[in-house]
């Protein structure tokens, strides 16, 4: 298997195999399971994990959900009072009144490794690569004139990791099995070439089940005691399932005993050839993976991805141009892999961790980055990804509305700065890290998003709406009247990770802003709660805005101008209104300050950090700037395996930058698709096809020389549609998909008409096509007379 047999812009490829779990080892999954391949010639190893896996909740010592026990009546109360005459708390000194050591939080586990050891051989050729499109990662090498493969992918509709081992030569397939875990409480047993590893974490009794079967062609196969041994074969499959005793259900957080799931998901996988489930796997990927392609003028690239990466300048040649449409696609591929209904969403790992005690316990931090993990998810057509998103907030209703009573004695439900999937809605006592309850409003803003998306009603009376009230709810009892202006203001308020406490920090308002605001849309829309809706109306009309212009023209991030133009702290907190929120619009004294507000900032910070100012400069109409954080992120931000690194390795950093990407090429966040809104210059020529936009639109948009040259408009939904875009100033055509004209009204660069759901809508530029108008023709003539 060379470069040249299988050339693909997006495929990852090496020429070593991996040494490294973090930096190297290429991933796939399929939501609930996760791999991390090594592809080492003589010992193979896959390092596997399932979402469910984890220490702490109900069985670990002294676990109570982050709340107060015993109550404390008056704490909140004299913080705020003490905000209220002071203006400020240190961070410390509140976390002393209203924080709690953490315990029995838990962390995610790695399941376990399993062990494919080779006999000894001096390997030529050697290749590994990871497949996005296909979402399989392969192994490839000659030895003694025989070509070796391996192919791993990991199933959605199977629920199994499937490997093959093969040869061009009958009688070559020679290996031995074996499976390791880090958990000491476990058993492993070997019977008909099937290895089970079973047992109960001993932190809080959570039962755990892997089985592994191994099929082969030709040779033998034996049964050691913890081992499979397959000799001589023609090659031989294995397929593997993990599953726990995990529910999401409060408050217990238990459910069935996995053996049952997993052995039938073993044996189903099992009795089918790996032809079949390798098609049924790619079927399932590809309808999401293919739904979007981004053509920015890239080609396969002749190095290896490490010597890409290592290469890569930030400018525009087409290798440039190659890693930047692979790191695109590879958010996608990511999220496709760490995000599948019947699981949990993607912690700040995905699904892929190594280490039982790992960064930030590779859980689910909800001061940015929960959020950020899901910000491509609709507009990159991947909306089926949130659903384990969404049920996953639904659980935490429950809990939440206990935190929010006991903490608050408010209605509704809430969850502070990080959380678990066992329910922590309270809070610990880390200082700049435990106080965010505005957490439970900036969540569900990715379901009313989902909403504006897809347009479903359904959706968003039984989904989304009852999730989004409880988050209002809590709101509209929490709220204090600032002593200083009389306006509603969050009190202690806390920009994250970030200066003092105060009441009324922007982000805190801001978010507050809009979970009132949507709330108060979607009961329109539902036309339900008649009395909640005029409690939303009324706290709108008190509520500070949380967008304030400073000294130095800066947004600023408090409520009082404590901002430092020195300080680059990787939090931007207070442009949440800018981006993923919609308060602020470009061209507003709102926009030029955050602007200012960002350039102090700088553009470097964490991988996330990096991330989010791409969206940021994206919504700022800055496609170059935008492209210039993009390529730092790419230089500073990213690991050879191109995982984005904090460091180290976090995930969100990855999708959001495809996010940022994807809102270089189409924004609707304010209800008009706009195409190419910050297209930078270094992708001159290019295309992006099946993109979404708010309003269940589908776009298709390709360019020459910075200038749109077509957009195709796909609405799900019959209604009045805007669509904005250079090229509509100029001179342009729109079309039906019979090439009939159709009515469009033109204000500036906008175009306004009635679409109908199904059909399609094509705009042409003239100008970029080489039409000439006849006035033109005739200048044209004069001037070259
Ligand atoms: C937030 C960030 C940190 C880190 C952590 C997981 O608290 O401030 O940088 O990303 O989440």
């Amino acid at each position: 298997m060379t470069a040249a047999d299988t050339p693909d812009d997006l495929t990852l490829w090496y020429d070593e195999p991996a040494t490294d779990w973090e930096t190297q080892a290429l991933p796939i999954g399929n939501g609930a399971l996760g791999a991390m391949v090594f592809g080492g010639v003589e010992r193979e190893q896959l390092q596997f994990n399932e979402k469910s896996l984890w220490t702490g909740g109900p069985g670990s010592d002294g676990y109570d959900f982050g709340n107060w026990a015993p109550p404390r009546p008056n704490a909140l109360a004299e913080v705020r009072a003490q905000i209220d005459r002071d203006g400020r708390m240190a961070p410390s000194a509140v976390a002393a009144k209203l924080g709690r050591p953490r315990s029995g939080f838990g962390a995610y586990q790695p399941f376990g490794d399993l062990w494919l050891d080779m006999p000894a051989v001096t390997a030529t050729g050697y290749r590994r690569e990871l497949s996005l499109r296909e979402a399989v990662a392969r192994v490839g090498y000659t030895a003694d004139g025989v070509t070796y493969s391996r192919e791993y992918f990991a199933s959605h509709p199977g629920n199994v990791v499937v490997g093959r081992i093969s040869a061009d030569r009958a009688g070559k397939v020679s290996f031995t099995l074996r499976a390791s875990s880090p958990h000491a409480d476990k058993q492993v047993s070997v019977t008909d070439g099937r290895l089970t590893v079973r047992g109960a974490l001993a932190d809080n009794g959570m039962t755990f089940e892997a089985q592994v079967q191994v099929v082969t062609k030709g040779g033998t196969r034996t049964d050691g005691t913890d081992r499979i041994t397959v000799t001589d074969a023609d090659s031989a499959m294995f397929v593997l399932s993990a599953g726990t005793d995990y529910a999401d259900t409060y408050p217990t957080y238990r459910g069935a005993d996995p053996h049952a799931a997993v052995t039938e998901a073993v044996d189903r996988a099992a009795g089918t050839t790996f032809d079949e489930l390798r098609a049924a796997h790619q079927a399932d990927h590809r309808r999401l993976f293919d739904r979007v392609r981004l053509d920015i003028g890239q080609r396969a690239p002749e190095q290896p991805t490490n010597r890409l990466l290592a290469a890569y300048t930030g400018g525009a040649s087409a290798d440039d141009r190659a890693l930047e449409a692979m790191f695109f696609a590879y958010g996608r591929y990511l999220l496709i892999a760490s995000s599948r209904e019947g699981s949990l969403p993607a912690n700040l790992q995905g699904v892929w961790n190594n280490s039982t005690s790992p960064p930030w316990s590779a859980d689910y931090h909800v001061n940015i980055n929960l959020q950020m993990n899901y910000w491509l998810a609709e507009q990159t057509g991947l909306a089926e990804t949130a659903v384990p998103y969404d049920r996953y907030l639904r659980s935490m209703i429950a809990p939440g509305a206990k935190t929010a009573r006991e903490m608050f004695g408010a209605r509704g439900w809430v969850v502070h700065n990080e959380t678990n999937p066992f329910g922590f809605t309270g809070v610990h006592d880390w200082a700049t890290a435990f106080w965010f309850p505005e957490a439970a409003a900036w969540v569900t803003r990715q379901m009313y998003d989902h909403y504006r998306f897809g347009g479903d009603l359904g959706y968003l009376r039984d989904t989304a709406y009852p999730v989004m009230k409880g988050a209002a709810e809590f709101w509209l009892d929490t709220l204090h009247t600032d002593p200083r202006d009389g306006r509603l203001v969050a009190s202690p308020s806390y920009s994250p990770e970030h200066g003092d406490f105060s009441a009324g920090a922007s982000m805190s308002q801001q978010i507050v802003f809009e979970v009132l605001t949507d709330t108060l849309d979607a009961a329109r829309k539902l036309d339900v709660d008649r009395a909640l809706q005029a409690e939303l109306t009324a706290a709108l009309a008190k509520l500070d805005p949380g967008l304030r212009i400073g000294s130095w023209g800066q947004l600023q991030e408090w409520k009082s101008d404590w901002d430092d133009p020195e300080n680059t702290h990787r939090h931007v907190s207070h442009l949440f209104a800018l981006h993923p929120g919609r308060q602020i619009k470009p061209g507003t004294p709102e926009a030029e300050a955050a602007k200012i507000s960002l350039i102090a900032r700088g553009d470097g910070g964490t991988g996330w950090s990096k991330a989010w100012k791409i969206n940021f400069w994206a919504r700022l109409l800055d496609g170059d700037h935008a492209h210039r954080v993009l390529s730092e992120q790419l230089r500073g931000s990213t690991l050879e395996n191109l995982w984005d690194t904090h460091p180290p390795f976090q995930i969100d950093g990855n999708f959001g930058a495809t996010s940022g990407m994807a809102e270089m090429l189409l924004q609707s966040q304010h209800d008009t698709v706009h195409v190419l809104p910050a297209l930078p210059s270094s992708w001159p020529t290019g295309s992006v096809t099946g993109l979404r936009a708010r309003g269940n639109v589908t776009v298709d948009v390709s360019w020459r020389n910075g200038a749109g040259e077509k957009i195709v408009v796909r609405p799900g939904t019959t209604g009045p549609i805007r669509v904005r875009s250079d090229m509509i100033g100029g001179r342009h055509r729109v079309h039906d998909e019979q090439g009939h004209e159709v009515g469009t009204s033109r204000s500036g660069d906008t175009l306004s008409w009635n679409a109908r759901a199904g059909r399609t809508y094509t705009i042409v530029n003239e100008v970029a096509i080489g039409i000439t108008a006849p006035e033109e023709m005739t200048t044209g003539a004069a001037a070259g007379a």
